[in-house]
């Protein structure tokens, strides 16, 4: 029995529940609330960690909802002002380095509920209230509704949802899907954008140091994603940089030629 039972917790083919899942999240709050943003000092993080486990603690890790996700969502909401959204997709370091440079913008990552659950793993299981550390689903070769994929999921359809004003999205040049229609921001953030409220939407298109000199704004993949945004009614810019100046800027704010490359 005790080997069926080692056995069964290895079912998964995606990595299992980052070690001290629990502990990371309190504390990850903690230095959020209190350190990085210390305007939701009030926020209560023991309070945010128990809706985060109970989202998905003694479930079945390929039936997770939106509906489990609600009460953490609630505890989190955070108002982000116009223009200072970056989406990315496929350039999560960039825009991560960008952002770190720049401080008043923010990527999902940069608000309380993307900080905490950055890079983390996390599932349980149906008849057990512990969480499974040695494997859990994965999006492709499992089941889509794991307690990860529909947590980034929400999370995202309600950043894209609050953004105003002038929206940026950090994107791959170097990959022939430099807009990739299956990816989060492809298919559930640039449709949730509300013309209402979004002037526009700016791509910047970075790309290889050593890749050919090439306008990557010009592709058929950002063609695809123009032609989505006018049809949304949302205006749509492109602007296309090679990495190196790039990072020059974000690692070095004082460079005054560089920051005028964005
Ligand atoms: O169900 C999934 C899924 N589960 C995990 N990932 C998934 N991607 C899907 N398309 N569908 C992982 O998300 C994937 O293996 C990558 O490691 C990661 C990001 O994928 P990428 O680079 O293709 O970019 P996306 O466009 O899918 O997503 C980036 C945008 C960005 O504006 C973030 O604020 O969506 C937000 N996000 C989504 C998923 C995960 C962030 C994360 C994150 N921080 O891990």
């Amino acid at each position: 029995v005790g080997v069926l039972m080692w056995l069964h917790l290895y079912k998964w083919n995606g990595q299992g529940t980052t070690e001290h899942f629990a502990d990371i999240i309190l504390g990850r709050c903690s230095n959020y609330t209190r350190i990085v943003q210390p305007a939701l000092r009030n926020v209560d993080c023991q309070k945010i960690q128990e809706a985060f486990k109970d989202a998905f603690i003694s479930k079945n890790p390929c039936n997770i909802t939106e509906e489990d996700y609600r009460p953490l969502m609630k505890l989190t909401t955070q108002t982000i002002p116009c223009s200072k959204t970056i989406l990315w997709s496929k350039t999560k370091e960039m825009a991560h380095q960008y952002t770190r440079v720049h401080r008043d913008m923010f990527t999902l990552e940069d608000t309380l509920l993307g900080y905490m659950a950055d890079g983390l793993m996390w599932c349980g299981d149906s008849g057990t209230s512990e969480m499974n550390y040695r494997s859990c689903p994965h999006w492709k070769k499992d089941c889509p509704n794991n307690p990860v994929s529909v947590f980034w999921k929400m999370a995202s359809h309600r950043f894209a949802d609050a953004a105003c004003g002038v929206v940026y999205v950090i994107l791959n040049g170097s990959l022939s899907n430099t807009f990739d229609e299956n990816s989060t921001f492809g298919s559930v953030e640039i449709i949730n954008l509300h013309p209402e409220k979004v002037q526009a939407l700016h791509a910047w298109v970075i790309h290889d140091v050593g890749g050919v000199p090439s306008d990557s704004c010009m592709t058929s993949s950002i063609n695809k994603l123009k032609s989505i945004t006018s049809q949304r009614k949302i205006a749509f810019r492109c602007q296309h940089y090679r990495p190196a100046p790039f990072i020059k800027d974000v690692t070095n704010p004082e460079c005054s030629p560089c920051s005028s490359m964005i």
